[in-house]
This record gives C-alpha cells, sequence and structure tokens, in this order.
C-alpha cells in the first residue's frame, strides 16, 4: 500500500528567526532545539528558511506543510520524530525581494546561518571578505543581492532606514570564531555601500559565535523509501542524524532577544572559542583526515574507514600525539574522553557519512581544522607526520585520480586551479603555493615532510602509509 503524503498538524507559530541555508545540518540541529523551546515555553520563535541556492528543498516541503521527519539514528535502533517549527521557505534567486522584506519584518530578532564555509565569500587564510568574489561584486552594486552576506547587509539597511533594531547574526557554520568572521565580512561589505549603515551595525549589530555539532550525512533515495515504510508517512525530505548533539552559544543578542535555549540543552557562555577549537580540530580534523586518506584506501563511509584498525589507530593517534597537545580544553571537559566518545560516534554503522561528502571544500576546510594544529606543533619543535600525511592525502584527492587511476568527482570551489597545480610537475610545491590555503611561513616549513609523505603515499598507497605514522600510541 502506498505511503500517505506527511502533512502538518501543529498550528502556525509567528516567524521570530529567519535562517539562511536550509539544509539537512540546520534541519537535523537548530531546528529540533527551537522546537523544544517552543513547545515549552511558547514565543514567536517560529522559523522562516530560506534556499540560496535551489528550489529543491522548498518544492518537497512545501507540500508537507514545512514539516518533516528527523530520524535517529542510533546501532541498535532508528526514531522518527515530526518536526514542524519550520513555517515558510523561500528560495532566494527566485525572489530576493521577498526574503529581504522577510529579514526586515519587525517580528524578526534573529537570523541564523548555515551556509557552509564558503558562503562567507572570505580568503580563509586572512577571514577578510574577497570583494573580488563574484557574488560580493554583485552584490556591491545591485540591491537584489545574491551571497548571505548580501542578504544580510540589504535587509539591515532596509531595518536602519524604518528605525527598527537589527537582527541578532548567529552563525551555526564550522569556522573558528565563526561570528566574529560573519561580523568582519558584513561590516566590510556595508562599508562598500555605506560607511553609515556599517557604523550603526558596528555599534547596534550581534554577532555571536558558536560551536555545532552533530553528524548529519546526506538523505539518500533508499533512506526516503526506508523512511516511509518506518513511519506510514512518505516525506520527501527526511533528514537522519546520529544521537549526538551539542551547541555552544555566546550569549550576546540584540536586546537580549532569543528563545530559552539554555533550558532545552545549549551551552549559553561568554566566550565560545576554546569549544570551536576543540571541536574543529579533535571532529572535523579528524573527520578530514579519515575523508581524504580513507577515500584513497578505497572506504566508502567514516563507519567503514575506522572500521580497519588500521584507520582506527591512526585516528587515536592524531588525538593523542598531534591533536590535543596543542589544544587548551574548555573548562570542565576532559580531551582525551571526548576522543574516546568521538571515535565511538564515527563508529556508529547506522551512520552512512560518506568519506566523499566530507572530503569536499577541502581547500575551506584545510586551514581551520588541520593546518592550525600543524603550525603550533611545528612551532613547539613537534612533527606530526600524521597530520602531514592528511594533507598529502588531500593533495593527492585533488588531483582528481585515485591511487588506482580511478576519476574522482572533487568539489571545491578552487578544484580546476587546484587540479592543475596538483597535476604539474611539482605538485606539493604548486599546492603550498595557493595563498589563500597555506601562510607562506607554514608553507616553506612543511614542504619537504609533505614531499616525503606525498611520494609515500603514491609508491604504498594510504592504509600502508597510515599504519608508518601510528607507532600505536591510542588512547
Ligand atoms: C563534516 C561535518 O562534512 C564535513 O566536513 O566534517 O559536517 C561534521 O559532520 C559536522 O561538523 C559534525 O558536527
Amino acid at each position: 500500500m502506498a505511503a500517505e503524503r506527511l502533512t502538518r498538524t501543529a498550528p502556525p507559530v509567528g516567524v521570530g528567526l529567519v535562517h539562511l541555508g536550509l539544509g539537512a545540518f540546520f534541519r537535523a540541529h537548530a531546528a529540533l532545539y527551537l522546537e523544544e523551546a517552543v513547545a515549552r515555553f511558547g514565543g514567536d520563535w517560529g522559523v522562516l528558511g530560506v534556499s540560496l541556492q535551489s528550489p529543491g528543498t522548498r518544492d518537497r516541503l512545501a507540500p508537507q506543510g514545512g514539516s518533516y521527519w528527523a530520524v535517529e539514528m542510533a546501532p541498535e535502533a532508528e526514531t522518527a520524530r515530526h518536526v514542524q517549527i519550520v513555517q515558510d521557505v523561500l528560495v532566494a534567486p527566485e525572489n530576493p525581494q521577498a526574503v529581504l522584506d522577510a529579514m526586515a519584518a519587525p517580528g524578526v530578532r534573529i537570523v541564523s546561518l548555515t551556509v557552509t564555509e564558503k558562503g562567507y565569500c572570505h580568503d580563509p587564510a586572512t577571514g577578510r571578505l574577497n570583494l573580488a568574489h563574484p557574488d560580493i561584486m554583485h552584490d556591491m552594486a545591485n540591491p537584489l543581492p545574491r551571497s548571505a552576506p548580501g542578504f544580510l547587509v540589504r535587509a539591515l539597511a532596509q531595518r536602519h532606514a524604518r528605525g527598527l533594531a537589527p537582527f541578532t547574526m548567529l552563525s551555526c557554520d564550522n569556522l573558528p570564531e565563526n561570528g566574529r568572521v560573519l561580523r568582519a565580512v558584513v561590516l566590510e561589505l556595508a562599508a562598500q555601500i555605506s560607511p553609515a549603515l556599517a557604523d550603526w551595525i558596528a555599534a547596534e549589530g550581534r554577532f555571536p559565535s558558536s560551536m555545532v555539532d552533530r553528524i548529519v550525512p546526506a538523505t539518500k533515495p533508499q533512506d526516503i523509501a526506508r523512511i516511509a515504510s518506518l513511519t506510514g508517512q512518505e516525506d520527501g525530505a527526511p533528514v537522519l542524524h546520529e544521537p549526538f548533539r551539542q551547541w555552544v552559544i555566546e550569549d550576546d543578542f540584540v536586546g537580549g532577544a532569543r528563545p530559552d535555549l539554555g533550558a532545552v540543552g545549549v551551552m549559553m557562555v561568554r566566550d565560545v572559542t576554546p569549544f570551536e577549537h576543540m571541536k574543529l580540530r579533535m571532529l572535523n580534523g579528524t573527520h578530514s583526515a579519515l575523508a581524504y586518506l580513507g577515500y584513497l584506501a578505497g572506504h566508502e563511509t567514516i563507519a567503514m574507514t575506522v572500521a580497519d584498525p588500521v584507520f582506527a589507530d591512526y585516528a587515536r593517534h592524531l588525538w593523542q600525539a598531534e591533536i590535543i597537545p596543542a589544544l587548551a580544553a574548555p573548562d570542565g571537559v576532559d580531551l582525551h574522553a571526548y576522543a574516546r566518545q568521538l571515535l565511538a560516534r564515527y563508529a556508529n554503522p547506522a551512520i552512512h557519512h560518506r568519506t566523499w561528502q566530507i572530503a569536499m571544500d577541502g581547500s575551506q576546510k584545510l586551514p581551520q581544522r588541520l593546518l592550525g594544529t600543524l603550525a603550533q606543533n611545528r612551532a613547539a619543535g613537534r612533527r606530526c607526520d600524521g597530520l602531514v600525511l592528511a594533507v598529502a592525502g588531500w593533495m593527492i584527492y585533488v588531483r582528481g585520480t585515485d591511487l588506482a587511476g580511478g576519476m574522482i568527482d572533487v568539489r571545491d570551489p578552487l578544484a580546476a586551479a587546484l587540479r592543475a597545480a596538483a597535476t604539474s610537475d611539482d605538485p606539493v610545491g604548486a599546492l603550498l603555493a595557493v595563498q589563500s590555503i597555506f601562510p607562506a611561513g607554514l608553507a616553506a616549513d612543511l614542504a619537504t615532510d609533505l614531499r616525503a609523505a606525498h611520494a609515500r603515499l603514491l609508491a604504498q598507497g594510504s592504509r600502508a602509509a597510515v599504519r608508518m605514522v601510528t607507532p600505536g600510541d591510542g588512547l
């Protein structure tokens, strides 16, 4: 029997938060906390979701009144929850003015973002807005924007003109000090458009940094079919997620206006930096290392990669010998216990998180995930063969050909330039010369070791090279 289409059953909630980048991550993470806060305390904190690129999510959610299943994938059981906090979805390229009007509505007090690293249109090495980015060039000259910073600045201009307070801008992307990065790009773009506007945003705007964590693999067509049989209702846009979740936010909102997130498990803190560093370097850093080297060893998912003891030992070694020694633990956190918990999360066989998915956009991810740790260790005189091997793995990955000669579908805003560098006569030297990724001093320092690691990967393959850098000093 064909399953019925999922429909909305909850009454509407007034919109208080506009979210830019309505991907699976937001729908499996922040949306759940927001829904729980509204269920407990009420308040007009409904979500208006904005897709900045394609209409796919809107087209799938609209017939369901914006509602969807969020399915928690524990190793032993899956549990579906009907999420109804998203009130409406707009597709920015179809009607950018409607998005600006929604953001400028008096009831909207927060605009949150999951637009991925590249959505900030900044130079990852310096954190500055890239004024030569095509979308930023467009947004400086046109009132109807394309980029996330463009939507924020033009919507703030409307609010300023109407005498409304600005909204709080809450970045939920995997960038260190993501609030400060967002503040920098918004102020730089605003200054290009109107210095008075930039002054007002600098004085009145708030940009709390936040650390977000939940593993949310992309939903596959077979998941959609399985969830329909699990729930008896057909959902065109379910999300799948692991049981673990964490959200740490700096408590700095315009006029203090926010839902009571602290009561539903969000940590509200003064400074999120130690949490961000811990998560980006320990989780995302090893994720990327396992993604490149695991992919090159023929492993399709992270769970399959760490089921291979060579790679589980490698992850333990990275934490123990290379990442934790360069980290300051947040108050009350045991980094070794955190590492053990990460390995258990990676091993969850119900989560099919593809190495290929995590390998995406490496040019935007490497600095905060791997290179910061490397630079700190090198300055302290430690070698870090494990992290160097991960960077060498990325250097082979971006050639677009794996170690057996198979094609790799490399997704990265710099894919063409990276491929040209990686297939040149001196791939390591040419890639180290990409200044938006590698600071010059670090590039010079790493060159010799990277050449050796790159040659070892080519000669021996990924698994053997990984085994060689892992002396078995696990947790
Ligand atoms: C992953 C992250 O795709 C990636 O690059 O490392 O999406 C990771 O799963 C999340 O940050 C976990 O919170």
